[in-house]
């Protein structure tokens, strides 16, 4: 049985959707990350990065969100684009974007607009900017198609889909009226009864909603020293 390191969060929410999709059996275990408990040695063990999501397949371990993904889709069968070497370079391409560009940037734009000390406004310009930029990209892809490598759901959309979900959070609540197509593509993917599941995952469990000083200090380590 698939062990499936949860928290309600862009990344996991992406291996949720796939979890969901598939209809693999799998078991979760809560991750709360504002308690620190990425850092315990049996999850550092599965993830050494001290993250989430991971997985567990009997004696595999697979961490990192597309990596997720790339690994139960082949694993599966399930949710990949025509087998050719030109699908599965736009995939790969679109996977990697998503894994260097849409998460970092994202979450940097995040930390500088929601919890970084007031006052920083050239590292909150450079990453809302660059966040925007990212998203923009995805407006243009969709704008050719109905998903991100075209006729088909795949593994991209749920990469995608993960983060879009923060759109507002990250750019502000008027950031959709900028992507119409992302706005389009998102609301098709969030009507799927699987995504409907798997945001529905976060009212099964109980996590600590506070950024307190404690979740700070695991949370933002450079400042804690931990
Ligand atoms: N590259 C990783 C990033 C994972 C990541 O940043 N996960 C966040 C939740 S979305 C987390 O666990 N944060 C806890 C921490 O930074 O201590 C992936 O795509 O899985």
């Amino acid at each position: 049985m698939i062990k499936f390191y949860y928290n309600p969060s862009p990344n996991p929410v992406k291996v949720a959707l796939f979890l969901e999709e598939s209809g693999l059996p799998y078991d979760i275990v809560p991750v709360d990350t504002r308690k620190g408990e990425q850092f315990a040695p049996s999850f550092v063990a599965i993830n050494p990065n001290s993250k989430t999501p991971a997985i567990t397949d009997g004696d595999v371990r697979v961490f990192d969100s597309n990596a997720i993904l790339l690994y139960l889709a082949e694993k599966t069968g399930k949710f990949l684009p025509e087998n050719t070497l030109k699908a599965r370079g736009e995939m790969l391409s679109w996977l990697m974007f998503i894994a260097s560009g849409i998460g970092p940037y994202s979450g940097q734009a995040v930390h500088f607009k929601h919890h970084a000390p007031k006052g920083l406004d050239y590292a909150l310009e450079r990453y809302q900017f660059e966040a925007r930029r990212h998203y923009g990209l995805l407006d243009g892809q969709l704008a050719v198609g109905p998903y991100m490598l075209g006729a088909t759901y795949t593994i991209v959309d749920m990469a995608a889909w993960g983060w879009c979900r923060a759109v507002p959070f990250v750019l502000g609540d008027d950031a959709w009226a900028s992507f119409p197509n992302l706005k389009r593509w998102f609301d098709l993917v969030s009507a799927r009864p699987a995504a409907v599941r798997a945001n529905a995952l976060k009212d099964k469990y109980t996590f600590k909603a506070d950024m307190d000083a404690d979740a700070r200090s695991h949370m933002f380590r450079h400042v804690s020293g931990a």
